[in-house]
């Protein structure tokens, strides 16, 4: 019996209380309204940015839904509703592609301005949210709240993807993979035969390091503190791998060394404002690029001293790889089938979505890449 306009029972993952587990519960999921979509979830990674919410580093309306890297099928879509249909195979979206902001006319712009980012009002863009639970609203979140059997979204917040397209490995296109890769070969333009340095090797960093390797980088450099991520670096394509711990003069003047005075281009995956610093600061003072990619709490600002950008630096940041999402996600999915880059290296764990607290435990002690849920 079809499912369209009716409320829909299921389970989420609900996010009542900072540093507190999720607790599965029965959410009730509306019908999507006009130019909304009901997505069937398939698929969900675990990115840090969830956990920052969690912690309280990124601030955002509670009780909410989290997650916003994952792949799942249309169930159902609201009034005026053209570019997807029930049954097609879709990656939602974290920062949409609108078409028609000055953003989206913008040949370069990716940051689209209805992205939920910056609002964290936590509901749609009508200002409702779809789910309840027991009676009370529960929050959306970055306008994608894949943490849940089903979730609704607006049509601009989708990319219909190939058919063929495996959901529990393309779902890692939807955040993790395309803004790490995105970071290198879109924000800095990573030229043949340069240097760079990524900090941070988690599953965005990691991807910042497929993406250099790709454009042809000479030397990839990784940089963690937990050296067992340096095995899986190196698999994806650093040269080399130091910690920062190993040694008793700071991390950029020991890159800005080993690289001739400095990196040509240098990344910072990690979301802290001494890492992004040193990001800086090791990349070449004359012709360095330095991309901010992590996530920084909110409340903190970085110690910049103008002089270190007068001889030439560039700093820059970029969400979603700088890559204007509904445009490049069918083609970077597209890229994955004719087997252009691999995903699989980055998905240490699969478990079922019930057992989302464990995928977050993983994470935190920094045994995972990442995990993805399957519903
Ligand atoms: P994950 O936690 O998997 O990776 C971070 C890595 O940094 C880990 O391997 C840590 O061991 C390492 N690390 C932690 N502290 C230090 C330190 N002081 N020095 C060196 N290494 C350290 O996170 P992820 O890969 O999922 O995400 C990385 C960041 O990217 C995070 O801040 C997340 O919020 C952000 C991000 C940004 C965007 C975007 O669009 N710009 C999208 N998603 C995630
Ligand atoms: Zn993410
Ligand atoms: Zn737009």
């Amino acid at each position: 019996m079809s499912t369209a306009g009716k409320v829909i029972k299921c389970k989420a993952a609900v996010l009542r209380e900072l540093n507190k587990p999720f607790s599965i519960e029965e959410v009730e999921v509306a019908p999507p309204r006009a130019n909304e979509v009901r997505v069937k979830m398939v698929a969900a990674g675990i990115c840090r940015s969830d956990d920052h919410v969690v912690n309280g580093s990124l601030p955002t309306p509670l009780p909410v839904i989290l997650g916003h890297e994952a792949a799942g099928v249309v169930e159902s879509v609201g009034a005026g509703v053209t570019t997807v249909k029930p049954g097609d195979k879709v990656i939602p979206l974290f920062v949409p592609q609108c078409r028609q902001c000055t953003v989206c006319k913008h040949p370069e712009g990716n940051f689209c301005l209805k992205n939920h980012l910056k609002t964290q009002r936590g509901t749609l863009e009508d200002g409702t949210s779809r789910f309840t639970c027991r009676g009370k609203t529960i929050h959306h979140f970055l306008g994608t709240s894949t943490f849940s059997q089903y979730t609704v979204l607006e049509e601009m917040a989708l990319a219909r993807v190939d058919p063929a397209a495996p959901l529990d490995k393309v779902c890692l296109i939807g955040c993790g993979f395309s803004t790490g890769y995105g970071s290198a070969v879109k924000v800095a333009k990573v030229t043949p035969g340069s240097t760079c340095v990524v900090f941070g090797l988690g599953g965005v960093g990691l991807s910042v390091v497929m993406g250099c390797k790709a454009a042809g980088a000479a030397r990839i450099i990784g940089v963690d503190i937990n050296k067992d991520k340096f095995a899986k670096a190196r698999e994806v394509g650093a040269t080399e791998c130091l910690s920062p711990q190993d040694s008793a003069r700071p991390v950029h003047e020991v890159v800005a060394e080993m690289c001739d005075g400095g990196v040509d281009f240098s990344f910072e995956v990690i979301g802290r404002m001494d890492t992004m610093m040193s990001a800086l600061m090791c990349c070449h003072e004359a012709f360095g690029v330095s991309v901010i990619v992590g996530v920084a709490p909110g409340s903190q600002s970085l110690p910049l001293h103008p002089g270190l950008l007068l001889g030439g630096r560039t700093l820059k940041g970029a969400i979603f790889g700088g890559f204007k999402s509904r445009d490049s996600v069918p083609r970077l999915v597209a890229e994955f089938m004719a087997k252009k880059y691999a995903l699989d290296p980055l998905i240490t764990h699969v478990l079922p979505f019930e057992k989302i607290n464990e995928g977050f435990d993983l994470l935190r002690e920094g045994k995972s890449i990442r995990t993805v849920l399957t519903f």
